[in-house]
């Protein structure tokens, strides 16, 4: 008899569905609500000046003329603000000097956009208007370059004699990597509201770290923890880029504070590629030592990033990703690898999508590229040597992490028959006999995605629903949804019962929020903690209700049913009634739970991409011909999800590998300042991909998953270059850089006519 099944649909499993998207109805018909659709009576608006030179002494701020034009309630510039708190940045590595942000300059600007002089007005016309009568006298300085630059971060991992390494090496190849900036150009630009009321602090923040704001917003403005409350509303898209917390943001709070009055601040495009934080940007060297049968022995590698002009709160991951994960996927017990961070003269450098991981896994992939041409070895053959064994497993990095599960061979041999990889090499072969212009590229990667803690609550309400809180908030992904799965399976309900409450702070009160690949794997982890705890609650009342002992009872979609008895059940709602308050009144959340979830390490997602491109003779226009991926995140909660994280960062990181570039010139001006400068992909950019699956489950999560949301930027790009170089090889071209575009490619054909600087610097 199947009781369970009696009682409802639910019973059955709801991990590996595809569930559609519960949010998609609301934010696909205009219903969503960002911070710029909320506008308190009262709202004043806010507008910067920012600095129009790269660096400079201010010298004088004129603000007379824009005191007296209409609608002006108040100009603000740094000697205004006393007394301010720093904002924080995350301690993950030593050797750290950090440079908080300000919220306005003062005595100097050390990049354009920078925020210098805040005009509040009661309408966001006229605080336009009146930012534009703002005059700020600045006198140029030389921008620092080279060794004049202040390095701020830096961290060395050494293992096994290196140099002794080298000296018996067969074959060292080497390669360095010109990462450009990239914009991470989320739909929605950054937004900022806040009211003071009484004594407290309410901000409406697209942001994708809500708690990480409140502390940074009570510590900057001096206010108790328990008066600021962030909310992060509808929020389209971060993608890194709003993980860290403004200066426009704090100076949005500060000017509600200080005006008593709402506030409210919404970036545009051009805002957003000035002085919204950038990506990537890092200048990696790395050299491989290897035997004569192209097996590894060593590396080396130096990672150069430029920070921008001040650090914000995650400033140091990229820097600390890249050098960690070196040698990504490959058995190499020796290596020496430094990473070193400087100050630049642009927008703060931050996370990005992937954060560290394109870096290492674009380096690693060129070498074994390289390495693979030098010793005449199939690419794919000489990863296949080298790759960790999949018996190898919880396996001790040389740089001191642990990866937790994987089975990096089978992701070659999978891509080697779905591509029919045999086939497309003697189809390579015969077309290049024909004059074409013909690669195939190989990324094979490693992707840290899930470590630390995060925050779950979940109560069962006296109406019989279920609200479940999360600290891992959305912008996007689908979070309520996949949630709702989560304890849809925990409880054995049906997911519309269960509401998920996210981004705000009075609702969660503690968390960290969405980023690093993480959500599914450590908020999803605590929401089955939570779970775990409810359930024993639950089963508890249930036996008391009903009268029986706790292992007879099965839960279902209807509520608990005693399975070996003479099927009495006791509903959700009826459940909860009778679970009455001190006085006899009913509790509006009569049974729950609130659980912080540590990780038991780190999981470590893998996959291995592979392209075939062709370029044309005449144009260099590149054409993207197949592109197959196998990727292994573990166990999959929801693989409608999934697919659409591994399809949208492979849209970003085909991006970074062939369009996108900020461009400053040599006096620190921005000349990518608009969309129609700095070019992302559109829908015709984006190639058809199919996706083959492997699946290691993490040990180090109740779920087994890993992250997903960041692969398409790591493993893509290696890929699609790889393939251009394997294409263009033929043609003696050496040292191509990202982005390759069809001028750099065309130039890379012309042998001789375009050498390697010459394309280096388009
Ligand atoms: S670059 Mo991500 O939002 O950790």
């Amino acid at each position: 008899m199947n009781v369970a099944g009696s009682i409802g649909e639910a019973a059955s499993s709801w991990m590996g569905r595809s569930v559609r998207r519960r949010e998609d109805r609301r934010l696909v018909t205009g219903r969503g609500a960002y911070v710029d659709d909320h506008l308190p009576d009262g709202c004043l608006h806010l507008e910067f000046v920012r600095s129009q030179v790269g660096h400079g002494k201010i010298l004088g701020i004129y603000i007379e003329a824009a005191r007296e034009a209409d609608g002006v309630v108040a100009i603000f510039d740094a000697s205004d603000l006393h007394g301010l708190g720093a904002s924080a940045i995350n301690f993950l590595l030593t050797d750290i000097e950090p440079m908080p942000m300000q919220l306005l300059a003062s005595d100097t600007v050390s990049a354009a956009g920078q925020p210098v002089v805040a005009v509040v007005a009661t309408s966001l016309a006229a605080a336009r208007d009146a930012a534009q009568l703002v005059e700020i006298d600045i006198e140029p300085l030389p921008l620092l370059a080279g060794d004049e630059r202040k390095q701020v971060l830096s961290h060395q991992w050494q293992a096994g004699d290196v140099d002794e390494a080298f000296a018996r090496a067969a074959h060292v190849v080497s390669v360095t990597v010109k990462h450009s900036l990239v914009a991470p150009m989320a739909l929605e630009p950054r937004a900022a509201l806040a009211t003071f009321e009484g004594e407290f602090l309410t901000a409406w923040l697209s942001t994708q770290t809500p708690h990480r704001a409140r502390d940074d917003l009570s510590r900057i403005l001096g206010l108790p923890l328990a008066q600021v409350r962030v909310v992060a509303p509808d929020v389209g898209g971060a993608f890194g880029g709003k993980a860290s917390i403004y200066p426009e943001d704090a100076m949005v709070a500060w000017a509600s504070k200080a005006l008593g009055r709402p506030v409210k601040w919404c970036s545009t495009r051009g805002d957003e590629l000035l002085a919204a934080s950038h990506g990537r940007g890092g200048t990696t060297h790395g050299e491989l030592a290897l035997d004569a049968d192209g097996m590894m022995l060593a590396m080396r590698a130096q990672l150069s990033f430029q920070q921008g002009n001040w650090m914000p709160f995650s400033a140091v991951v990229p820097a600390r990703n890249a050098g960690r994960i070196l040698p990504g996927p490959y058995a190499l017990d020796t290596v020496d690898i430094d990473i070193k961070g400087f100050l630049s003269h642009g927008a703060a450098v931050g996370i990005y999508r992937g954060a560290g991981r394109p870096e290492a896994t674009m380096l690693m992939e060129r070498l074994m590229d390289e390495a693979a041409r030098e010793l005449g070895i199939d690419p794919i053959e000489i990863r296949r040597r080298n790759v960790i064994d999949k018996g190898a497993f919880p396996y001790d990095t040389p740089t001191g992490e642990v990866l937790d599960s994987g089975n990096y061979a089978l992701l070659l041999d999978k891509a080697v028959v779905c591509s029919d990889y045999v086939g497309l090499r003697a189809e390579q072969a015969r077309r290049r006999a024909a004059g074409e212009v013909v690669g195939i590229g190989v990324g094979l990667y490693i992707e840290p995605c899930g470590q630390g803690w995060e925050s779950a609550n979940i109560s069962l309400c006296r109406d019989g629903t279920i609200v479940a809180g999360t600290g891992s908030s959305a912008q996007g992904q689908g979070r309520e949804t996949a949630f709702a799965q989560i304890v849809a399976d925990a409880l054995q309900v049906s997911p519309d019962r269960v509401t998920i409450v996210h981004g705000d702070t009075a609702a969660v009160p503690t968390g960290i929020g969405a980023l690093a690949s993480r959500s599914t794997a450590i908020g999803g982890g605590a929401m089955v903690r939570a779970c775990d705890e409810l359930r024993e609650q639950i089963v508890q009342a249930a036996a008391e209700a009903l009268q029986c002992d706790v292992d007879e009872l099965v839960l279902g979609d209807h509520g608990v049913i005693a399975g070996y008895g003479a099927g009495q059940s006791v509903g959700w709602g009826e459940l909860a009634e009778q679970l009455l308050g001190p006085n006899g009144e009913p509790k509006d959340h009569a049974l729950s739970s609130s659980v912080v979830f540590h990780a038991d390490g780190e999981a470590w997602a893998s996959g291995c991409c592979l392209a075939v491109v062709s370029a044309s003779r005449d144009t260099g226009e590149l054409a993207i011909e197949q592109l197959l991926w196998v990727d292994d995140a573990g166990r999959i909660l929801n693989p409608l999800l999934v697919r659409g994280q591994l399809v949208g960062g492979m849209a970003q990181g085909l991006g970074e590998a062939l369009m996108e570039r900020i461009v400053y010139d040599e006096e620190g001006q921005l000349l990518t300042g608009s969309l129609m400068d700095y070019a992302v992909p559109r829908a015709i950019d984006i190639p058809a991909v199919r996706i083959e699956k492997i699946e290691t489950p993490s040990p180090t999560n109740p779920l087994g998953v890993k992250g997903v949301g960041e692969a398409g930027c790591i493993g893509i790009p290696a890929a699609i270059f790889n393939a251009v170089a394997d294409a263009l090889a033929p043609l003696g071209a050496r040292d191509l850089q990202m982005p390759l575009t069809s001028e750099k490619i065309w130039l890379a054909m012309q042998g001789d006519a375009g050498g390697p600087t010459q394309v280096d610097n388009l």
